[in-house]
């Protein structure tokens, strides 16, 4: 999707919403929501950014051609020959899932799953799965360090716990690491872990760990890790392995993810925070100035976005990185969309965490999912202004509180000019 038809569906949303107000004649003026560059970590960006792939308030699930990609590996394991593909297990007729007990730190299990002794999981052996323990909800994936989603998906698969079931494990299992098709060199797997508790239950109401197979009602296609991935639902989008070949049960206490080799902070669940998709970098004085973008909701919920505007010659406040001292006001959340257009039907199919069965979500906004916020900042006076927006969690906590560390998850509040002219 091209970045103008992007914009003009976010446009489109945000417009109803104006029009609500009975602003439509408040938009119409300058073109104020001509769109200009996101700021990402707080730097403003040309205006011919694109916007990033995975917000989109209609159809709201990005479709699966449209995720961002930044998939390691030496060739890229989905840009292999099909023929490449159907000998390394990575198609739906050849996929094997080892799972085995951790050599140097070993859980002690019934029987391992392997490919020597023909026990190794298949493709028709998940779906039978799924059968029975089908699991599906709606997560955007992120990038740790990004911040911008890859894209919003509807993840559809089975419990890991469920393969981990079929190894019988009696003891000393602490973890599972799992790790996928990396070209058969050691230097090249990427690899992740999870507390095995974590696998075997759902805190705080969450879906479970899952080995997906389905995207948006349509098979995991090989750009996006098929023909299985893990995805967890809480987690940033290094823990979702793609072209997933192992699972290795281990009584190792502690996460090795390769993520971890870059200072990151491997543990730290998906924070909330706002960003701003149409802010016009130069207004007339005295016209309101409507304003609109996405929130991420992480794990403590999203109660409120609010903006500020301030005169950017103001002083900043000694002690204030996080503008607690500045005024601010309450955006409006923007309700959820009425169709699902990248799904079959537009509709979201029963059963759905967090959706009830006749397709409608029981909360709202979603957590581990975006949502969309409109403003309107009444007329300004002439001069330069910097506008910023927050998110005010459920608990209360303002962006980037309770975790404004950066290693744990991108959430800067970021800063962009508006100009007003006379
Ligand atoms: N096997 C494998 N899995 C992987 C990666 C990878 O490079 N190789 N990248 C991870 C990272 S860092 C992210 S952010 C997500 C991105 O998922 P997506 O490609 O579906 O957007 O995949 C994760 N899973
Ligand atoms: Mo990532």
């Amino acid at each position: 999707m091209s970045h103008e038809t992007f914009m003009g569906e976010h446009l489109q949303v945000t417009r109803r919403h104006f029009q609500r107000l009975g602003l439509a004649s408040a938009m119409a003026g300058s073109m104020p929501l001509a769109s200009r560059g996101r700021s990402v970590g707080g730097q403003q960006r040309g205006a011919s950014r694109p916007v990033p792939a995975g917000v989109r308030p209609e159809p709201y699930f990005t479709p699966a051609g449209e995720f961002q990609d930044v998939s390691r590996g030496k060739p890229l394991p989905h840009a292999l020959p099909d023929e490449k593909k159907r000998e390394v297990g990575l198609t739906r007729e050849s996929w094997r899932l080892e799972v085995l007990s951790d050599p140097d730190h070993p859980a002690r299990l019934k029987q391992e799953l392997t490919g020597a002794k023909a026990t190794a999981l298949d493709f028709q052996g998940l779906l039978k799965i799924g059968e029975t323990h089908l699991v599906r909800f709606a997560k955007v994936m992120t990038c740790l360090n990004m911040g911008c989603p890859l894209g919003m998906g509807l993840w559809e698969g089975v419990p890991m716990r469920e393969v981990v079931a079929l190894t019988q494990p009696r003891e000393n299992l602490r973890r599972v690491f799992y790790y996928g098709f990396h070209n058969n060199d050691p230097t090249q797997m990427f690899r992740s872990s999870l507390p095995i508790g974590r696998v075997l239950e759902d805190p705080y109401d969450l879906p479970p760990v899952i080995l997906c197979y389905k995207l948006n009602g349509e098979w995991l296609d090989s750009k996006r890790g098929g023909p299985v991935r893990v995805v967890v639902p809480e987690g940033y989008g290094f823990k979702s392995i793609k072209w997933l070949s192992h699972l290795v049960l281990t009584n190792l206490s502690h996460a090795n993810d390769t993520y971890a080799e870059q200072n990151n902070d491997v543990d730290s669940p998906l924070k909330t925070f706002a960003a701003s998709l149409s802010v016009p970098l130069e207004v007339k004085s005295g016209q309101p100035v409507p304003v609109s973008g996405y929130a991420q909701v992480g794990i403590s919920g999203l109660s409120k976005v609010q903006i500020c505007i301030e005169p950017a010659d103001k002083p900043v406040a000694e002690n204030d990185p996080y503008f607690l001292k500045s005024k601010w006001t309450d955006a409006t959340l923007l309700p959820p969309p009425e169709l699902w257009n990248s799904l079959k039907a537009g509709k979201i199919p029963p059963p759905t965490h967090g959706f009830d069965d006749s397709g409608k979500p029981k909360t709202w906004p979603m957590r581990l999912t975006n949502s969309h916020w409109a403003a309107l900042i009444p007329g300004l006076g002439q001069g330069e202004y910097n506008f910023r927006c927050r998110t005010i969690d459920e608990k209360g906590q303002p962006q980037p509180l309770p975790r404004p560390l950066r290693k744990s998850g991108h959430n800067a509040i970021e800063s962009l000019v508006i100009r007003v002219k006379g």
